[in-house]
């Protein structure tokens, strides 16, 4: 394609490999439209991706950034957290920058889509790398002739050293779900949230200015468009269950994920929507 985007193949599943003059990578499954990798400039990758992920063409891949649509979760009658990250997207475009590169994927409509969810429509994917950030953007336009409304995340794993080290700031004084008591509905008291057991949360509003605090190292969200935070990591025993991440996967990952998931996003025939995610490393 050019120097700086490459197709090539992890474990047999095509990709595309981004890299900037400067010397960021990432890589992006077609099958979901799946940031997998993303190593800034001088740095360390970011994103977890299970070392039993499963790539043959059909399983969601355990890691990088799935894309949860046009369902959050188990939030609706679609299997869980909708079809994108199941379906096989193309590329549309590739601009290689000076200082970026960006690689944009299409999902239409098609038979298996229209199966689970009887609606046209058109999502895209844009997906840049700078020296130091990750900007992932989901646009979906409404190309029927009906309306309709769905739910969104960028289920983003990110990487850590040790879960119970890491330290989320910028939470505090939001509303949220608690996913792993009950759905009950509670107000984040703590200034900084520490994981030291199961967590699976929706939060309602994204701060100005989230962070992830890992020893030495930050990482920045910032979020347009999508409205709520989940922040997951199953723990122990929910860890145990997936046959997809090894025991002490959850030691190694935290969820953190812009979405939009208590209102859902309605759509009239002919709009379209975009939410965006940015990472900063810093
Ligand atoms: O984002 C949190 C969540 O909805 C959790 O409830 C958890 O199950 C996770 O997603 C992973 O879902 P998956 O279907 O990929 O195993």
């Amino acid at each position: 394609m050019t120097d700086q985007i490459e197709m090539a193949e992890l474990h047999g599943q095509p990709v595309l490999k981004l890299q900037t003059p400067d010397g960021a990578v990432a890589l992006v499954s077609l099958f979901g439209a799946q940031v997998l990798s993303w190593t800034p400039a001088g740095g360390e990758d970011r994103l977890y991706l299970s070392p039993e992920a499963v790539f043959d063409g059909k399983t969601p891949i355990r890691g990088g950034v799935p894309v949860c649509f046009p369902q959050f979760a188990s939030l609706g009658p679609l299997p869980k957290h909708g079809f994108a990250r199941t379906q096989l997207w193309s590329v549309t475009d590739t601009r290689p920058g000076k200082d970026f590169t960006l690689v944009t994927l299409r999902l239409l409509d098609n038979a298996e889509t229209r199966a689970e969810w009887p609606h046209a429509f058109a999502a895209e994917m844009s997906i840049a790398i700078g020296a130091g950030r990750l900007d992932i953007e989901l646009e979906v336009e409404n190309t029927g002739d009906a309306p309709f409304s769905f739910t969104a995340a960028l289920h983003t794993y990110l990487k850590v050293k040790e879960v119970e080290a890491a330290r989320i700031a910028g939470l505090r004084g939001l509303e949220y779900r608690d996913s792993a008591d009950g759905d009950t509905s509670k107000l984040e008291m703590n200034d900084e949230v520490i994981i030291d057991d199961e967590v699976d949360r929706i939060y309602h509003g994204m701060p100005p200015a989230l962070l992830v605090h890992e020893g030495h190292r930050t990482l920045g969200i910032h979020a347009e468009n999508l409205p709520d935070v989940v922040v997951w990591n199953p723990w122990v025993d929910k860890c145990a269950t997936l046959a997809d991440m090894p025991a002490d996967g959850f030691r190694r990952m935290l969820c953190v994920e812009a979405a939009a998931v208590r209102e859902p996003v309605e759509l009239a025939p002919g709009a379209s929507w975009w939410g965006r995610q940015s990472l900063v490393a810093m």
